[in-house]
C-alpha cells in the first residue's frame, strides 16, 4: 500500500463530471448566475421533497444560516448552547450579538444534556442552540419540553444531520428551525452551502428575504438582511449530488461498520451508540479513548497516525469555551463542563468516506492497536 498518499478525515463525493459540465452549459447559456435563477428554485424544491420536510431555504453556507435563523426568530439577551461542536455554532450567536451560556453534554452522545439546561435559564434567556453531534439526534422531546415550559425557541444547528430520520421521519421540522450545512466535508456537499428547514410558510418567506439582503420587492427592504443566496453553480451542483446521496450514506454505512467490526470490545475504546431505529447519514466515525484503560491517549494515537500520513481530526478539541474570546463567560468554566472537557480530550475522528478502502481501514485500525 502506497503510504506516500494522506489519508484525510475526509475526502469530498463529487458529482459526474461529463453532467456536471452539461449543467453548467445551461448557465452558460442562460447567463442567469444567482438570485433565486432556475436551478436554486429546482434544487430549493426537490431537496424540500428529499428531506420530507415542510419548506426548506438554501443558504451559501451553514454559518449564515445559524446567523439569519437568530435573525428570523428575533432572538436576543443569551441562548444555552452547547460547547462541544464547531465554532460557527457560537460565532453565530456572537454575531447577532447575543451572549451564549454553555450547557454540559452527555457522555453517551455528546449531545447537549437537557438535565443541565433549567439551572443555566435566566431572565435573559430567549432561546436554546443544541447541536446534533456526529448526526446523533438530541433529545429533543426533553429539550422541547423545558423550552416550552420557559417560553423559549430552539434552533438545532443541524449541520451534521442531512437526511438524518427517527422511526422513518425527519428529524429536521423540530423546534422552530433547524440548520443544516452542505460544506465539502460534509456526506451531503454543495462545495460550501446550506439550508434552514421550517414549519412555518411566514417565517420561510421571512428567511428568503433575509438571504436577500431584506429585499421583499424592487423598492421595499422589510429588515437589514445580509447577502447568504446559493448561486446556480451550487444549486446545480447540489441537484445532481441529490440523485446519488442514498448510494453515497450507503457507501458511508459499509466503511463506518467496517470499523465498529474491528473496534468493538476494544477496552478504553468507546464509539457513538446507533440506534436501529434511526437512519444516520455517516459523516464522521469519532471514537472516544479513556487513556487510563487503553494504554494509550487520544494525543498518542493522533501522533501514531500523523506519522503514518494519515490525518484523523479532534472534532471537537478545543472546547469552544476555551477559545480565549469565550473563556471569560461564568458557563465556560470546565467545572461547569465536566463531560465536555473530558470528551473533548478523548474524541478522534477517524477518516471516514465513501471511497476510503477497507485496506486502509484495517491498516489505521492496526495502527491505533499496535
Ligand atoms: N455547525 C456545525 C456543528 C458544524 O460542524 C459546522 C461546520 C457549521 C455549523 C458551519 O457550517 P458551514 O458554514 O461550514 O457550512 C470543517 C468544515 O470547514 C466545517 O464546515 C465543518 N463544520 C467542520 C467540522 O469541519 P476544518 O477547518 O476542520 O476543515 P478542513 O479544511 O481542515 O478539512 C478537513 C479535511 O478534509 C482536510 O484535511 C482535507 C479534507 N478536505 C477538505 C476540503 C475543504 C478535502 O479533501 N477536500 C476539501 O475540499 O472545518
Amino acid at each position: 500500500m502506497n503510504n506516500d498518499k494522506p489519508i484525510f478525515v475526509t475526502q469530498p463525493s463529487l458529482p459526474d463530471f461529463g453532467r456536471y459540465t452539461g449543467l453548467l452549459r445551461q448557465i452558460w447559456d442562460s447567463r442567469f448566475l444567482t438570485n433565486n435563477a432556475p436551478f436554486h428554485q429546482q434544487f430549493e424544491q426537490e431537496l424540500t421533497r428529499y428531506l420530507d420536510v415542510p419548506y426548506c431555504s438554501l443558504m451559501t453556507n451553514g454559518t449564515l444560516g445559524l446567523i439569519i435563523a437568530l435573525q428570523a426568530l428575533r432572538i436576543t439577551g443569551e441562548v444555552i448552547t452547547t460547547p462541544f461542536s464547531f465554532v460557527a455554532t457560537t460565532h453565530a450567536l456572537r454575531w447577532n450579538g447575543i451572549e451564549p451560556v454553555f450547557c454540559d453534554i452527555d457522555p453517551k452522545t455528546g449531545n447537549m444534556d437537557p438535565a443541565c439546561i433549567e439551572s443555566l435559564i435566566s431572565p435573559s434567556t430567549t432561546a436554546i442552540m443544541p447541536v446534533h453531534v456526529y448526526g446523533q439526534p438530541c433529545d429533543m422531546d426533553e429539550i422541547e419540553r423545558i423550552a416550552g415550559v420557559y417560553g423559549l425557541k430552539v434552533i438545532y444547528d443541524a449541520a451534521h444531520a442531512f437526511a438524518v430520520q427517527i422511526d422513518g421521519k425527519s428529524i429536521l421540522d423540530r423546534g422552530d428551525l433547524s440548520v443544516l450545512s452542505f460544506h465539502a466535508t460534509k456526506t451531503f456537499n454543495t462545495v460550501e452551502g446550506g439550508a434552514i428547514v421550517t414549519r412555518d410558510p411566514e417565517l420561510k418567506q421571512r428567511i428568503d428575504y433575509l438571504r436577500n439582503f431584506g429585499f421583499q420587492d424592487e423598492l421595499t427592504v422589510i429588515a437589514p438582511g445580509i447577502n447568504a443566496k446559493m448561486n446556480e453553480l451550487q444549486a446545480s451542483y447540489g441537484l445532481l449530488q441529490l440523485e446519488t446521496i442514498d448510494a453515497e450514506i450507503e457507501k458511508r454505512k459499509k466503511k463506518f461498520e467496517h470499523y465498529q467490526k474491528l473496534l468493538e470490545n476494544v477496552d478504553g475504546i468507546r464509539m457513538i451508540p446507533i440506534f436501529d431505529n434511526i437512519r444516520y447519514n455517516y459523516t464522521y466515525f469519532p471514537i472516544f479513548i479513556d487513556s487510563s484503560r487503553f494504554g494509550k491517549s487520544r494525543e498518542d494515537i493522533y501522533n501514531i497516525l500523523k506519522q503514518n500520513n494519515i490525518h484523523p481530526r479532534r472534532y471537537f478539541y478545543p472546547l469552544i469555551s476555551d477559545f480565549a474570546f469565550y473563556r471569560k463567560i461564568p458557563s465556560a468554566s470546565p467545572k461547569n463542563l465536566m463531560i465536555a472537557s473530558m470528551l473533548a480530550k478523548q474524541v478522534l475522528c477517524l477518516p471516514l468516506y465513501a471511497d476510503l478502502d477497507d485496506e486502509i481501514i484495517e491498516r489505521i485500525v492496526n495502527l491505533i492497536l499496535s
